[in-house]
């Protein structure tokens, strides 16, 4: 029982009253005698009064500023932690200032690069002051990597609310058509800070928002359940999928046998993994990321009402995934490929873009919607259940300034919450509401983080915390603590009226016991929703993803059990891994279920706007060059990045006078870059087509054969990949021959009379993200959608 019951709240308000009655005395008795004091009689001011005013005897009712220092108090000068003037700060005022090198305590330098020493050959001197500061601080300038989430990328933004959710919550930022900033960081789950962007892995999705009533952070992740349905698993979890602790291998990979061990053994992982064995978890972008809160939350509305929600993102230009070879690639030609595609977008006016939308359920006692235990996470809510509605839009606008002072020092944490939104009893959000603030303690080296700018709310802020590591503010005051009349009794706390944060009362209770509820016992249905919701194309998919896994593991055994998982969610999927693995098919322990498949699980059969996408242009001298100016110019136009892809850097067209520049040589281009390519011509074998100078070129043998190719090898090969990879192909004038040499041709090749018309039809392919049918037909997936 966590509420207080009647004859609680009737005591403490008996107290309240005995209180307020001795300050009443004491004030007839006290007043004259302060004043006396504080007058300084006869010139003569006593030292010692605790506060710049005097204190009044009754605990005063009336909230105010923070009284103002007393007239022998100073703080530091009011300048940045850079030492500019505030005032006249015209630019960011955290930047350092000033055109001359400095020490850090802005004493100018005259020489840094070389140390003290006794005689030019002789030994370096202990009172080099310089030496040792400038050393000091580069010796520390690492942080602790976040324990999860490591691997991250932010940008800054604004989040528009549609004032739809203003009937379910009393936030201000969801209220009306109000506008909020908001800082978001991107990130993968496992891999150490340095990692590849595109491996295999959950993503997450955290949003600060800076609203008008303090921070409210939306940590989310790309997958809607997750691994475990308890906090005090997460360890266990981690540690399973983090790299083998003996060799500290594999990096920022499920595919070894830890990982596979725990979640064929804690089996109500089984959802989640079956998710990162899909599409989802090797996403194309983070432009293209659908983002879910996970938990269920409770909104409360202006009149006291509350609703069950969940939250979810949903991209503008559509979810959408990278294939497996393709991440392979990208993992070694650009690591930081996630990290740049944003950027990049952001740079070229193509800001990404999200909606927010909730799934709404009634807030009854038993808080299960359609049999669903609503405080499960690993269990989601299909949308043709619940639909989701949308309630704004997130834009992201900017890059940051400095990485690390913005997305390695960004905090966030699910307890930032505003008044209209609360939590609920899941068991997984309970844990995280510790975890978050603990981890900061660590990673950001004491509990002042909110200071740092990035993480400062927009709005005041008087939360009596005083001191500890880092401490940037210099408060007024002598009275931290309340009640207090020293400060003239301030800050106030206030109610809901006044913008307070008030917890929705809830009976609690219960034995006090460490068991999961049965409702929370049930693990493989959702999985098999999953599997039979995915098209054919992402059913295989799914089969090629398990096998690859799997078929990293060391022990058999571990293998055989994950199996056996399979065989409980479906018998095909089950069949066509054991198949690949080489192992025999097992019977079920727990017979698979019929399920009503939700289509809105699959990522293919839409159309999406196409904005930020990267074309490649293959030409060379001898290409139609004009109509590579006017393709350049109509690729811009339809918000697109056009990249020329050509035997050498530098320019083309130059003896025609209007050249233009090359963004790709045959050396630098891969093909996982682009989205679609166009060919303009049928570059002939370039001479630094040799094998040291370009392996892509083909070595060895295959040096003969490229040597007498028609077309560059390396322009073959990007081909072949693209086509692989499923992506659209055009071709114009010349460039038709290099497709019959590539061999390249089916659905998704488009020969046409012009560059523009070429991009007309490569444009609407790309709508649908890729060239679906020209994976062969996966061979009777049992279930799966049409
Ligand atoms: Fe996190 N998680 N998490 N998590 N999480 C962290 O906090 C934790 C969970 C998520 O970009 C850590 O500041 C526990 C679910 C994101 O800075 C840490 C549990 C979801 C980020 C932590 C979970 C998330 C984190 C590490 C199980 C999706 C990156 C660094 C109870 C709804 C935030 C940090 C960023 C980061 C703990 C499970 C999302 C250790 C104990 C479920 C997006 O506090």
């Amino acid at each position: 029982m966590v509420t207080k019951d009647e004859s609680e709240r009737g005591s403490t308000e008996q107290l309240a009253e005995a209180a307020s009655s001795v300050a009443q005395g004491a004030a007839k008795v006290a007043k004259g005698v302060a004043d006396t004091v504080r007058d300084a009689v006869g010139g003569i001011t006593i030292p010692g009064a605790p506060g710049s005013e005097p204190p009044t005897v009754e605990e005063p009712n009336e909230p105010c500023e923070p009284l103002p220092s007393k007239p022998d108090q100073r703080a530091p000068r009011p300048g940045s932690a850079t030492g500019k003037d505030l005032p006249s700060a015209p630019d960011d005022i955290r930047s350092q200032a000033g055109a001359h090198l400095t020490t850090a305590q802005g004493m100018r330098l005259a020489e840094t690069d070389h140390s003290l020493t006794a005689g030019p050959r002789g030994p370096v001197l202990l009172q080099d002051h310089h030496l040792r500061e400038k050393i000091m601080h580069f010796d520390h300038e690492r942080i602790p990597e976040r324990v999860v989430h490591a691997r991250g990328t932010g940008a800054h933004g604004r989040f528009r609310s549609y004032g739809t959710a203003g009937n379910i919550t009393r936030a201000a930022f969801l209220n009306g058509e109000t506008e909020t900033p908001v800082f978001v960081r991107f990130s993968t789950v496992v891999g150490f800070r340095g990692s590849a962007d595109t491996v295999r892995d959950t993503r997450g999705f955290a949003v600060k928002f800076y609203t008008s009533e303090g921070n409210f952070d939306l940590v989310s992740n790309n997958i809607p359940v997750f691994f475990i349905q308890d906090a005090i698993k997460f360890p266990d979890v981690v540690h399973a999928v983090k790299p083998e602790p003996a060799r500290e291998i594999p990096q920022a990979q499920s595919a070894h046998d830890t990982f596979w061990d725990f979640v064929s053994l804690h089996t109500e992982a089984q959802h989640h993994t079956m998710w990162n064995m899909s599409g989802r978890g090797i996403p194309y972008s983070f432009r293209t990321l659908e983002g879910f809160g996970v938990h269920t939350f409770r909104l409360v509305a202006a009149d006291g009402g509350t609703t069950l929600v969940k939250f979810f993102w949903k991209p503008v230009l559509g979810a959408h995934s990278l294939v497996w070879e393709e991440a392979q690639l990208i993992n070694g030609v650009d690591p930081d490929f996630h990290r740049r595609d944003l950027y990049d977008a952001i740079e070229a006016g193509a800001h990404p873009e999200w909606e927010l939308g909730v799934q709404t359920f009634p807030d009854t006692e038993d808080q299960t919607f359609e049999g669903i235990d609503l405080l499960d996470p690993t269990k989601l809510v299909p949308e043709e259940l619940a639909p989701v509605q949308r309630i704004g839009r997130l834009t992201l606008d900017a890059a940051p300034t400095n990485f690390f002072a913005e997305v390695e020092q960004v905090a966030f944490h699910p307890g930032h919450l505003v008044p209209g939104i609360d939590v609920t009893n899941d068991p997984l959000l309970q844990g995280r509401l510790f975890s978050y603030l603990d981890t900061q303690l660590t990673r950001l080296g004491g509990p002042n983080f909110p200071q740092i700018p990035v993480n400062r709310p927009h709005v005041p802020v008087n939360d009596m915390f005083r001191d500890g590591f880092h401490q940037h503010a210099v408060h007024t005051g002598n009275a931290p603590y309340k009640p207090n009349t020293v400060d003239g009794g301030c800050p106030f706390a206030v109610g809901a009226e006044g913008g307070g944060y008030v917890e929705v009362p809830e009976r609690v209770e219960g034995a006090k016991e460490r068991r999961a509820p049965a409702s929370f016992a049930d693990h493989f249905t959702q999985p098999r929703l999953f599997w039979m919701s995915m098209s054919p194309v992402e059913q295989q998919q799914i089969v090629n993803a398990y096998t690859f896994e799997l078929g990293k593991c060391y022990e058999q055994v571990i293998k055989e059990r994950q199996l056996v998982c399979l065989a409980n969610i479906d018998p095909v999927l089950c069949q066509k891994v054991a198949q690949g693995l080489g192992l025999p098919v097992p019977e079920p322990t727990i017979p698979p279920v019929e399920v009503q498949p939700s289509p809105a699980l699959s990522q293919i059969g839409g159309t999406w706007p196409v904005d930020g996408r990267r074309i490649g242009i293959i030409a060379d001298e001898a290409s139609d060059l004009e109509g590579v100016r006017e393709l350049r110019q109509a690729v811009h136009a339809a918000g697109m990045t056009p990249l020329v892809i050509a035997p050498h850097g530098g320019m083309l067209g130059q003896e025609s006078g209007d050249p233009f520049p090359v963004q790709r040589s045959f050396v630098t281009a891969r093909s996982v870059e682009f989205d679609a390519v166009l060919v303009a011509g049928a570059p002939a074998p370039a001479p630094p087509t040799t094998p040291a100078s370009d392996a892509k070129a083909s070595g060895g043998d295959a040096l003969t054969e490229a040597t007498e190719a028609v077309v560059d090898p390396r322009v073959t090969l990007l081909l072949t990949e693209m086509f692989r990879h499923a992506k659209a192909i055009g071709a114009w004038g010349d460039g038709a021959a290099t497709l019959v040499q590539a061999g390249v041709e089916g659905p998704g090749v488009v020969v046409a009379d012009s560059a523009t018309a070429a991009l007309s039809q490569v444009q609407e392919l790309l709508g649908a993200h890729r060239v679906w049918d020209r994976f062969p037909p996966a061979d009777a997936m049992q279930g799966g959608r049409p």
